[in-house]
């Protein structure tokens, strides 16, 4: 998959892969529109952009509960909660509202549908909530299929 390592790509070399069609296989469901972070790995913990951080206690699949916890949550939190989407697929809503599980620490348990198009490539939106406002972080997590 070297083609999809578009950071050692020129512009030039990059349109030229472009219009030659060497980056279908990169798949544009799995390019994250601009301000999804990606997490490749969450068992093993990703570390967000804006400090918290997110690890299952399992590599996310479809349909088997998935143990997630949110660490370094701002202290004033009063909510956290996860929803999961797909980019421009209607699917049914999925999400769980976290429980305070340790300092700075929110936990819960979410179970991921399987999608009809067999695509793997879910969002999960962490909102956050302080005072009356709201704070959404969207990341890109994939979850195997079956
Ligand atoms: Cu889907």
């Amino acid at each position: 998959m070297m083609v999809c390592n578009l950071r050692h790509m020129t512009t030039r070399s990059l349109a030229a892969a472009m219009v030659g069609g060497l980056l279908a296989g990169c798949g544009l469901g799995s390019t994250p529109p601009q301000g999804v972070e990606v997490c490749k790995d969450p068992a093993s913990t990703c570390v967000l952009g804006n400090g918290m951080s997110l690890q299952t206690r399992t590599t996310p699949k479809v349909l088997v509960p998935i143990d997630l916890s949110v660490r370094d949550v701002s202290t004033s939190a009063t909510a956290v909660r996860v929803e999961a989407t797909m980019a421009g697929m209607s699917m049914p809503p999925v999400g769980v509202d976290l429980r305070g599980s340790g300092p700075s620490e929110w936990s819960g348990q979410l179970i991921l549908p399987v999608c009809s198009q067999g695509r793997s490539d879910w969002q999960w939106t962490l909102i956050t909530r302080v005072g009356s406002g709201e704070q959404r972080t969207t990341i890109q997590v994939e979850a195997a299929q079956r």
